[in-house]
């Protein structure tokens, strides 16, 4: 993609109302325009690096033999009362009514939807387990929406559904997807820890939310250092690895406020290893036995011919939540630097473009060229601008590597440099090699 062509508003002002440098950032670049408070239009470059965490979040879900599929964001009314949430969820549900005067609301999330979806089809415990997961836009008219992206009205989820026979069988799911989403954030470059968590509307008696830590976040956290010391490979997919996994997760103090116990604490971490600040909650997963299907009536046939209720869990993660989570972590000194694995490109090449002379654009497009047939993601800025107009805006872009064509370069060797580093010397050959690594 050649910069000139893109669509991307950069904007030099700060709307008042974005207080956290993510919201900020993601206006200024251009990632997102607000269309009312709380809903928000994803332009390309805030679209590209969204869709790059939903892949990843997708190819970690297909890995543990989640099935993908797709619910409408529309609902009715109907299963709603069934489950009891109808009134129980109160103003943040945004209820509607059709042309023929039906109730009907915009999903604030799906557990009555996939129980519906279940109990028509499946009657045997032949067919369990089973996940099934989404990613759909979800609507919660929140009192407060704040921080972009953070805390919107309308927000892309990644939604998952278990459906086991038996309790015990149910905790492997969960286990399963406890695992999954600590691999899952690791692939975004992200630091996720599973906290304790309370439950909410949602439901149940097991829950864990997944926090990054951002002094911006909303919720306040305490937890022990050495959770980032444990070793994820040392763990693999038997069911006796999975229960390890959560063992030894939580054996280590990590609660939000509403957990918090100071003794506790003081107790359990000694002073050194303690961390308190805040976090972004990026993914939240709920074990709630047959909190829906017993109301609804998703029975399934055991062994012996008995109905009984699945046992259900579900598993969120906030996708467009974790744009703004992703910059929060990486942004500092006015320079963002993405995470390799979900930066809107793999590469910028920054020629010094000079009117009487377009030698560096002609090389900038040979080595674009280049790279383009190796699957290189590479940006070309191509806008006559001065090379510290450049420097600064790719700054605030947070391309992680950048080709710079300019006065330094020689023949066939040009500056490569990672964002915050110093730049070296290196052929086209070098660089290909270097962005493969
Ligand atoms: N169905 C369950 C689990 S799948 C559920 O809805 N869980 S949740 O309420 O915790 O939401 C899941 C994730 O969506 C959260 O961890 C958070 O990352 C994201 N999320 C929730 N509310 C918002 C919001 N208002 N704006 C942006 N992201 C949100």
């Amino acid at each position: 993609m050649y910069l000139s062509k893109l669509f991307i508003p950069i904007t030099k002002d700060l709307p008042a109302e974005a207080k956290i440098k993510s919201h900020q950032l993601m206006l200024r670049t251009g990632m997102i325009k607000q269309s009312s408070a709380g809903i928000y239009s994803w332009l390309p470059l805030g679209f590209k690096v969204m869709k790059k965490i939903e892949q990843i979040v997708r190819e970690e879900q297909n890995f543990i033999g989640a099935q993908e599929m797709l619910m409408p964001t529309i609902q009715s009314s109907e299963i709603w009362k069934e489950s009891g949430r109808y009134d129980d969820y109160g103003e943040e549900m945004l209820r509607i009514k059709d042309r023929q005067g039906r109730e009907m609301l915009y999903g604030p999330t799906n557990e009555e939807l996939i129980t519906d979806v279940f109990r028509s089809s499946v009657k045997s415990y032949k067919s369990l387990p089973q996940i099934l997961y989404h990613i759909q836009w979800k609507f919660r008219d929140e009192i407060r929406p704040r921080f972009g992206v953070m805390r919107c009205k309308e927000f892309y989820m990644k939604d998952a559904y278990s459906f086991d026979l038996t309790d015990e069988d149910a905790k492997k799911s969960y286990n399963k997807m406890f695992f999954s989403y600590l691999k899952t954030f690791r692939r975004l470059g992200l630091k996720a820890i599973p906290m304790a968590a309370d439950t909410g509307p949602i439901g149940g008696d097991l829950s864990h939310e997944f926090v990054i830590l951002a002094e911006t976040g909303e919720s306040q956290i305490f937890a022990d250092k050495r959770i980032f010391e444990i070793d994820l490979n040392k763990y693999d997919f038997t069911d006796e690895s999975l229960s390890k996994v959560r063992k030894d997760f939580t054996s280590f103090y990590a609660v939000t406020d509403d957990k918090f116990s100071e003794k506790k604490f003081n107790e359990q971490v000694d002073n050194k290893n303690q961390i308190k600040t805040k976090g972004i909650e990026v993914g939240h997963i709920f074990y709630f036995g047959d909190k829906y299907s017993k109301p609804m009536n998703c029975l399934i046939d055991d062994k012996s011919g008995k109905k009984i209720s699945v046992k259900m869990g579900s598993y969120g993660i906030g996708v467009s939540r974790l744009v703004g989570a992703a910059i929060e972590a990486n942004y500092n000194d006015d320079v963002m630097k993405w995470p390799k694995p979900i930066s809107p490109f793999d590469v910028v090449i920054l020629p010094s473009i000079n009117k009487n002379n377009n030698e560096n654009l002609q090389k900038a497009e040979k080595i674009y060229k280049e790279l383009k047939k190796q699957n290189v993601d590479v940006l070309l800025d191509d806008v006559d601008e001065n090379m510290s107009n450049k420097f600064k805006k790719h700054d605030l872009i947070g391309i992680p590597y950048q080709i710079i064509i300019g006065s330094k370069s020689e023949e066939n060797k040009f500056e490569f440099k990672e964002l915050k580093s110093k730049s070296e010397l290196l052929s086209v050959e070098n660089i290909k090699s270097k962005l493969k690594e």
